[in-house]
């Protein structure tokens, strides 16, 4: 009898230390994870076993798919934006064939239960390709409006919605039983994210976590995006919280495969402004990375998250303000006071 686990992928990354917390606290299922990374120490604990290898890894996939009945996966391994232009190729490895790996994984594991396996995949902003000079309508960009990214991960990001769109309801359909591997995929376009406890890397949301991670222990900082750069974000439990509300929503609530989803949508110099109110004595300046700025321009300055409010409830906790007083700031100043 194989054993019934939950899997996440990219575990060591900044949303699954989040997201293991939380299913930990939940009480819930046994989970299994698989990164490059090992997991940090305190997780070892936490889950029934940590895979040391690559999603590209066809026999590591394998392995898991004869010893364990998966029936959520949480698929968040992937390059992020900055760096997956320096190596586009690698990045479209990463992110779209070891998402393609892992559909095949789902499809796979929901015929052998009889039950489509819960398939959890964050996309993002960078799904977007906002044409210069386009104002946002005060109510944000919908999920289908200007979606030509100029970005390598924004396009895997989109194809990746397209292959869990297609997993999900048109998987082989030529089949004599063609439901037989329906995938339950469910996914959210996230805004730049900011955690308390992690720093992003590779990512080209990265200005404001960085910003106030620096600040917070003495560094100076230089902000590689003009002062009035405006895109929206949230505070990293909100998104966790977003994560485990779509995956638990029941289907038939569900009128869509993608939602955006969005808290605050504050310009670089709000930040700035915010970290000085909190650290009085940070040294953060503005050296702009032209060609950076024109990714984050090509993303939207706010999307439009109607559809996840009204389908399964989105309503995230913290807004900027009570992002910065109630959760970063007390978190990171005691974090590295604490040394
Ligand atoms: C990145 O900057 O690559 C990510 C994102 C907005 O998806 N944080």
């Amino acid at each position: 009898m194989r054993k019934p686990v939950v899997l996440i992928t990219g575990a060591a990354g900044e949303i699954g230390h989040a997201l293991i917390d939380h299913l930990v606290a939940d009480g819930g299922q046994a989970i299994i994870t698989v990164d490059l990374r090992p997991l940090e120490p305190e997780f070892d604990a936490k889950v029934t076993r940590a895979f040391a290898g690559s999603i590209l890894d066809h026999a590591l996939l394998e392995s898991i798919q004869a010893e364990y009945a998966v029936d959520r996966i949480f698929h968040l391994a992937a390059l992020l934006s900055t760096r997956s232009e320096f190596t586009p190729v690698a990045a479209h490895e990463v992110n779209v064939r070891g998402t393609l790996n892992l559909l095949e994984f789902a499809a796979a594991q929901t015929r052998s239960h009889g039950a489509p396996v819960t398939f959890f995949y964050p996309s993002s902003i960078a799904a977007y390709g906002i044409p210069a000079g386009i104002e946002a309508p005060p109510t944000g960009w919908t999920e289908i409006e200007h979606t030509l990214p100029t970005t390598m991960y924004g396009c895997n990001k989109l194809y990746c919605e397209h292959l869990g769109r297609y997993y999900a309801h048109h998987y082989k359909q030529l089949d004599a039983q063609p439901q037989a591997g329906h995938v339950d995929f469910r996914s959210l376009r996230f805004p730049g994210l900011i955690s308390a406890h992690t720093v992003p890397s590779g990512g080209t949301s990265d200005y404001a976590p960085d910003m106030i991670h620096a600040a917070a222990q003495g560094q100076a900082y230089e902000c590689f995006v003009r002062p009035d750069t405006r895109i929206p974000f949230m505070a990293m439990p909100d998104a966790v919280d977003a994560i485990l509300a779509l995956s638990a929503a029941p289907r038939e609530q569900l009128t869509q495969s993608v939602y955006n989803l969005t808290a605050f949508d504050p310009t670089a110099d709000e930040i700035r402004s915010l970290v000085l109110q909190a650290f009085p004595k940070a040294n953060i300046g503005y050296t702009i990375d032209e060609k950076r700025q024109r990714i984050v321009d090509s993303w939207p300055q706010r999307v439009n998250d109607t559809a996840a409010r009204e389908d399964w409830g989105l309503a995230p906790r913290y807004d900027l303000d009570a992002a910065f007083g109630e959760y970063l700031i007390p978190i990171i100043a005691g974090r590295y006071a604490a040394g």
